[in-house]
């Protein structure tokens, strides 16, 4: 398929509430939504950006820049015969994984639509549903905690993550474990411990979690597999896994039990796959971590999560545990098993719309081949 066009959008995207983690507090969604044009048919795709770096290096302002300039030229012109090409074309470029992503997934959706196969499909994914759970923020209080909590274990969520730091660790966590002695619980920290503070995680090793997410430095693996040697929670990868080698190094230093994949912090569909294959060969469970993503990339991590070695629930909540409206007309709802259905139609299955999505505009280009 020859890439004719590419739309770029810099969105604003206001969330129900702030969402806060160790280090920053998130307002709204602002990625860059990613449209390719190519026989008629059109490709959606997301960079679930943030305002500044905080999570890792990219913005959207870097984002905007990279894929306007450097990345959406080495597409257009190009007459694609599989998707997994676009992977190839962005070896060359260095880091902007969330920028190379919001294009890769665009070119997976143009080719799962003008083919009628779905996403899950075009993957190899083998479940019709995915298990999923929601990823709850720093709150005021312990009580304002236990209250946001218990909203969404009412509305069916059977597995819930708490954001942890310094200060907000083990309280916060005993008395969500206290009040829902069976849930199923993990804690993230987003990068804001340091080894000398193993102590206090190894306090959270009582309240039987899941899995402790990135306790250590964004980009560490070393400190990392000191810290799961005097752990006995299983430490999960997030933010230090951004490529198919990242993990390898991972697993073979012993630096993880479990490896949270973002298909954007990796650059796309294709690298994730391939850590979920190579997970998967060593005995390490995945699940599909999420960015607080529109309808467009949500449908797209549900569409990955349908993988075998998804054994975990994904951070892929419903549409409406983020926004009042969102930028699709096909939400998804949560089932009453804690699970989202994996949608069978064409691409991502995500309906754009286009109203909506010109209303949360706050940037457009349009570049042609
Ligand atoms: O570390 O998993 C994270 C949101 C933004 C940036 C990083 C993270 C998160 C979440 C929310 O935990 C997951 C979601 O519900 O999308
Ligand atoms: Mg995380």
């Amino acid at each position: 398929m020859r890439i004719e066009a590419i739309e770029l959008r810099r969105i604003r995207l206001p969330y129900r509430a702030p969402f806060e983690t160790s280090g920053w507090r998130e307002e709204a969604n602002h990625s860059v939504i990613v449209t390719l044009h190519s026989e008629g048919v059109v490709g959606w795709g997301e960079a679930p950006v943030g305002v500044g770096p905080w999570y890792n290096e990219e913005t959207q302002s870097t984002a905007w820049v990279m894929m306007r300039e450097i990345l959406a030229p080495m597409l257009l012109g190009r007459d694609l015969s599989r998707p997994e090409e676009v992977d190839a074309i962005f070896t060359r470029v260095r880091g902007n994984r969330m920028a190379r992503a919001g294009l890769e997934f665009a070119a997976w959706d143009l080719f799962g639509r003008a083919q009628g196969t779905s996403l899950s499909t075009m993957l190899g994914g083998t479940r019709q549903r995915v298990e999923v759970g929601v990823s709850v923020g720093v709150q005021e209080s312990i009580e304002a905690l236990l209250d946001v909590v218990a909203g969404y274990v009412n509305a069916g969520y059977q597995r819930v993550k708490l954001k942890i730091k310094p200060g907000w660790d083990v309280e916060p966590t005993r008395a969500v474990r206290e009040r829902w002695p069976d849930l199923r619980l993990q804690v993230d920290a987003n990068s804001i411990y340091t080894l000398d503070q193993a102590d206090q995680l190894a306090r959270l090793d009582e309240f039987d979690l899941l899995l402790i997410e990135q306790p250590l430095a964004h980009d560490d693996i070393i400190d990392h597999a000191k810290l799961q040697r005097l752990l006995r929670t299983p430490i999960c990868l997030d933010e230090s896994i951004v490529s198919p080698d990242h993990a390898r190094w991972a697993i073979e230093l012993g630096a993880c039990g479990v490896i949270n994949i973002k298909p954007s912090r990796v650059g796309g569909f294709t690298a994730a796959r391939r850590i979920h294959d190579l997970a998967q060969a060593a005995g390490i469970p995945v699940w599909c971590g999420g960015m607080l993503e529109t309808g467009i990339g949500r449908a797209a991590n549900v569409g990955l999560a349908s993988l075998p070695n998804f054994s975990l629930p994904g951070d892929i909540s419903a549409n409406d545990r983020y926004f009042h409206q969102d930028i699709v007309t096909n939400p998804f709802t949560l089932n009453p098993d804690s699970t989202l259905s994996v949608p069978t139609g064409p691409g991502s299955g995500a309906e754009v719309d286009l109203e909506r999505l010109a209303a949360v505009t706050t940037d457009y280009v349009m570049l042609r081949a």
